[in-house]
Formats: C-alpha cells, structure tokens, sequence
C-alpha cells in the first residue's frame, strides 16, 4: 500500500507537512495558528494562494481515524479517544480529561446534546472557545471569513453529510441550497449516504464546528461522517482507506464546483 493508504503517528504527519511545503514551496504553505492543550503545534496548510478559499479540517474528533488519514492533518493521543486532552474539575472533585471540541463553540453552547459533566464524552468546556484548539480555529475562520466560503468538517463514521443546523431543529436560511449541493454529491457515491440537516437527520449537538461557521457567515457548511455504516466504525482498517478518501474527494470537488457557481 501506498502512504496514502495507511494510518500515520503524529510525528509522521509533521515530517509529511515539512517535506510537503519544502517540495511545493509555489503552492502549499503551511500557517501555524496556535497550540493545543499540550502544547503540540496546529497548522492550516494552504495550497491555493487564491482570494476565495474553502476551509477543511480533520481530527476534531481524535478516535475518527479515518478523517485525519483524509487530510493528514491532526491526530490522535490515543485509538479511542474523542475529546480534546485539557484537564477539568468535576463538581465531585474528580479530575477528567478532555473537552469535545465539537461541543465548545459559539453556537447555542451547551444547550441539549451537550453535557457540562467534565467526565462525560461531549462535554461543552467551561465557556464557548474555552480550549486552545478551537479558539484556533475560530481565530483563523474570523480573520478570514470574507474569502472563505465553504466549511467542510469531516468525522466518521456513518456515511453522512451534515449541514446546519444541528444546534437547534429550526431549518438554516438556505436550506434548499444546501440540500441540492448534498444531493448533487450523492450522484458520484457509489456507497449509500444520508444527508440532511444535523439536528434532524442524527441529533441535537450544539456548540458544533459547522454551525458555528454557519453563524459566521460560511454559508456553505458541512460535516461529512465518513464511511463506514459500523462493520469496523471507529477503526476503519487501512485497505478501505483509498475508497473512503476517494469517494470523500470526489464529495469536495462536486460541492466546491456547486459553491463557485452560486457565488
Ligand atoms: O456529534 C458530533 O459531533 C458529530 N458526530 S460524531 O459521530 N463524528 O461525533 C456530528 C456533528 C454534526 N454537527 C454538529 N453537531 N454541529
Ligand atoms: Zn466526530
């Protein structure tokens, strides 16, 4: 199998994004945009020097192998884990780790779907943007957002693709543009995917990446749940990572093309 093809430690991501800019110093820069809770550097690679941009991130949630592997981007401490590693006092006094950063932005935060339970898998943070990396991210997006138009999160596992909201069930301004952009996409997947609104199609999860980037004004915003449907979930083993990334690009291409043409 080719490097593509297989699952990389974290030290490897960082050589891969050295040895990526230092071999296309034209097209692809690598941004550092903060730290996270262990102080590990975030990096935004850009490889279009163009004014309009689309965003994709990997990794908000760790144990999702598959969706770093997709950009190689950011990774995980350990195969299981969720949420972000930042230390937290239970009201018992416990300690837990982990914020889920998916949870920790500025969108109707901590509202139902999310838990202010330190110890809990979708725990909400103390405040919105309380951790490190997500306040990255957020930083980036706002200095950018007038050339960003398009928001792609990808997560697994499900085969699904998410537009806002899942923050609350009340439908997104351009609800029937998203709709057509997720259908448009469904055309190229020879694998089956759903797609819809989050808070309707799976669940109510406030304080998300993607409808706080919708809030922004990125009115094109997704999350995909990469494959598989739950035969191996979490840990897609590495011979399907080509179709899942092949299919995941194909998705990008047709919803950016989509976005171009309406804007
Ligand atoms: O619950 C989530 O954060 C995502 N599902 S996952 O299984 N990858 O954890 C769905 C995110 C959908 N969007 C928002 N909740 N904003
Ligand atoms: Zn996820």
């Amino acid at each position: 199998s080719t490097f593509y093809e297989r699952y990389h430690s974290l030290e490897d991501i960082y050589y891969w994004i050295n040895r990526t800019t230092m071999d296309n110093t034209d097209k692809v820069k690598a941004i550092l945009i903060g730290s996270s809770y262990e102080k590990r550097p975030l990096y935004v690679l850009k490889v279009q020097p163009n004014k309009k941009a689309a965003w994709i991130d990997c990794g908000i949630h760790a144990r999702e192998w598959i969706s770093p592997a997709f950009c190689l981007w950011f990774v995980q401490y350990k195969r299981m884990w969720r949420k972000n590693r930042s230390l937290s006092r239970s009201r018992w006094g416990s300690t837990c780790i982990g914020v889920d950063l998916n949870r920790n932005f500025d969108a109707n935060w901590c509202t139902e779907g999310a838990s202010p339970e330190p110890c809990s898998e979708i725990y909400c943070g103390a405040f919105p943007e309380s951790e490190p990396e997500s306040q990255a991210v957020a930083n980036f997006l706002r200095t950018h957002k007038d050339s960003v138009q398009l928001y792609i999160s990808i997560h697994s596992y499900s085969q699904m693709l998410l537009f806002p909201y899942s923050c609350t069930m009340d439908e997104a301004e351009n609800h029937s543009d998203l709709v057509s952009a997720a259908q448009n996409i469904r055309r190229f997947y020879r694998t089956n995917y759903k797609y819809g609104a989050g808070a309707k199609t799976i669940y109510l999860a406030p304080g998300g990446s993607d409808d706080w980037a919708y809030k922004l004004g990125i009115k094109y915003s997704f999350t995909f749940e990469l494959q598989d449907r739950g035969e191996y979930g979490f840990l897609l083993p590495p011979s399907k990572i080509s179709k899942a990334c092949n299919e995941a690009l194909i998705a990008v291409k047709t919803i950016a093309l989509k976005v171009i043409e309406k804007t």
